[in-house]
């Protein structure tokens, strides 16, 4: 053998064996991102017959919808109809949620809040605000129900809420648009003197289940981003940031974003509430209005750092965080030291009646991650830590409160608006997961044309690291989101049988039908796999109306079984509802085509379901 053959021998061998190096470091590799997989997907799995740990009540933003879904397993569970109608359901087709939606036939849901009792979720409620028209809705969580909506006069969208206080005292709506009073005509010209930044402070009688607004307060045409009521120490307090303080009325992004700082508004309710009792308001508009300039000592404001997106308070009420959006940084602020420079009079200026706080004075804090870009919102868990989402930069950002320490940083994908902690804006979060809401998915699904799906990431924090685990597409718009532990919920199996409930008929043969004038009401019952609308009649599933009439189905599901629910659809009228287990429900219309018109279950029920089905006939006129 030459030295030749030995060098090459050797060299191939040498070859050979870092090939076969690389060829198992990449097996490795595969195996370790197979592995890190496997121990995700653990995580997030719910095997058949268990449960999901935690709700996620999630905003539909301008599906005007509430959308449950299941964490960890982000599942989703259902739609909750509140601003929109839905004919799978007949929500705003039915008589009551048809009265509830008036006209309407959209809106723009913002920010669930769940009703709080002593600054946690106590999962009775979830308040629901309408950007689009001036609304707020209530959700009864024992039915997944809305069981109550009002409207909100002299308001420009009702953006920055819902917000409730420690104990759902009041639920708050900061405007979102500055605008005339009851919305009446004025020049833009005139922006300064006739346009106003209200908020709405509503109150929730849980008892009837009915909204009543308390009071507004009549702001300077400024904007108002998401906000919040103080916990603990500052339970008496609500705060809210303000954006385009520099009025403008064209161009807003440019002209709005002029000022170095804007304002953070602090309003004690507390004082306002002695004050509304004592008759200390003006009436506009149905509303008692509140005028800063005749309330000294309720509303105060602080400066911050230029255009601000949400502020939030920590859990322990103690300081107020602020985002940046367009100064790249989270202030946050002592409600002590507020209170402090109240105290004192320590005002370095005075705006529309409002005394403002020196900055330097009240401020604690600037938290300034480096390259990190558009903080937008806070949330946190129960180990002293903020976690921001950064919009521009597409990221959740971690940091200590009490130092301003950044923990950690993990991608999103992509622009978090908001981000929704496990039992976050509480006094006593869990610590355990964040969902990032995500405004861009870009091509992380499969496609379905030319607009992509939103997304959500779910994101383990448990640990002193954040860990990505999963990314799922959404319905527009995944807004704002509490997740709140599912202990917290009860919801009912059935409605309550309850012989005295108006219209309500409970046994076959007592469904009747009474004509007066040209009104039929017609008492029915539903039940599998039938419809029973005149026990007495040869065809008991049958109704005849003249054209014209005006008619009235009025039904109860005798079934008192979970999840039998009956729907009631009528062939060419255009019409569906549905009667859940329990339920009376009632559908008006007025008969204004003759001919023969079947009429059926929507809801697939039973073995039967088919064969639920009867008539309405319309005899011409
Ligand atoms: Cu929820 Cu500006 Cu509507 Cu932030 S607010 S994303
Ligand atoms: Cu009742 Cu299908």
């Amino acid at each position: 053998m030459n030295l030749k053959r030995i060098l090459s021998a050797v060299f191939g061998i040498i070859a050979g064996l870092l090939v076969a190096f690389v060829f198992f470091a990449d097996l490795n590799k595969d195996d370790n991102a197979a592995s890190e997989n496997k121990s995700k997907a653990e995580k997030v799995y719910v095997p058949y017959g268990e449960l999901d740990e935690y709700y996620m009540l999630a905003s539909g933003g301008h599906s005007g919808q509430l959308f449950v879904y299941g964490i960890p397993s982000m599942r989703k569970i259902r739609t909750v109809p509140v601003f929109t109608p839905d004919p799978a359901t007949g929500y705003g087709y039915d008589k009551a949620s048809k009265e509830m939606l008036g006209d309407y036939t959209w809106g723009d849901f913002h920010h669930p809040a769940v009703s709080e009792t002593e600054g946690d979720y106590d999962g009775e409620f979830l308040f629901a605000n309408d950007v689009g028209n001036n609304r707020v809705a209530a959700v009864d969580l024992s039915t997944f129900h809305t069981v109550d909506m009002m409207s909100l006069p002299n308001m420009g969208g009702p953006h920055a809420g819902v917000f409730v206080t420690e104990n759902t005292e009041y639920i708050a709506l900061p405007t979102r648009f500055a605008r005339p009073l009851a919305g009446e005509y004025a020049s833009l010209d005139d922006y300064e003197k006739e346009y106003k930044g209200v908020v709405s402070m509503a109150t929730f009688d849980r008892e009837n289940k009915e909204f009543d607004l308390a009071y507004q307060i009549m702001l300077p045409p400024w904007s108002y981003d998401l906000s919040d009521a103080g916990k603990k120490m500052s339970s008496d307090w609500i705060v809210m940031t303000t954006y385009n303080t520099e009025f403008a009325t064209t161009n807003l992004e440019i002209n709005a974003s002029q000022n170095d700082r804007d304002y953070i508004v602090l309003v004690n309710w507390k004082v306002l509430e002695k004050e509304v009792a004592e008759g200390n308001y003006n009436e506009v508009n149905g509303a008692k209005m509140i005028d800063p300039r005749d309330h000294k000592g309720a509303i105060f404001a602080v400066p911050v750092a230029k255009s601000p997106h949400g502020v939030d308070v920590t859990p322990d009420g103690t300081r107020f965080i602020a985002s940046g959006k367009l100064a790249p940084l989270m202030t946050v602020f002592s409600f002590e030291k507020a209170f402090a420079a109240i105290e004192n009079e320590n005002f370095s200026d005075e705006k529309f009646g409002i005394p403002i706080l020196p900055y330097e004075e009240v401020m604690e804090r600037e938290v300034d991650p480096p390259g990190a870009l558009g903080p937008l919102h806070t949330q946190f868990d129960d180990k002293g830590h903020a976690y921001n989402t950064m919009f521009i930069s597409s990221e959740i950002v971690k940091w200590k409160i009490d130092t301003g320490e950044v923990i950690d940083r993990i991608p999103t994908y992509y622009s978090p608006g908001h981000a929704a902690a496990a039992e976050g804006d509480t006094v006593d979060p869990d610590g355990k997961w964040i969902v990032a809401l995500n405004k861009i998915a870009k091509d992380n699904f499969l496609s379905v044309g030319p607009s992509h799906p939103e997304s959500m990431d779910l994101i383990d924090i448990s640990g002193e690291k954040m860990e990505h685990i999963m990314a799922v597409p959404v319905d527009p718009e995944p807004h704002y989101a509490q997740i709140i532990h599912r202990d917290k919920i009860n919801p009912v199996k059935i409605y309550e049988k309850d012989e005295k409930r108006e219209n309500a008929v409970w046994k076959q043969e007592d469904a009747h039908i009474e004509r007066k004038g040209d009104e039929v009401h017609v008492y029915g019952i539903a039940m599998r796999s039938r419809f029973v609308f005149d026990a007495k009649a040869d065809r008991p599933d049958a109704v005849t109306v003249k054209e014209g009439d005006r008619v009235f189905f009025h039904i109860t599901n005798i079934d008192l079984d979970q999840d039998i629910t009956h729907g009631f659809g009528i062939n060419d009228y255009d019409l569906n509802f549905e009667v859940q287990p329990g339920q009376t429900s009632t559908l008006e219309f007025v008969a204004d085509k003759a001919g023969t018109y079947p009429i059926y279950c929507t809801n697939f029920c039973s073995a039967l379901h088919q064969e639920m089905s009867g008539y309405l006939l319309v005899e011409p006129k």
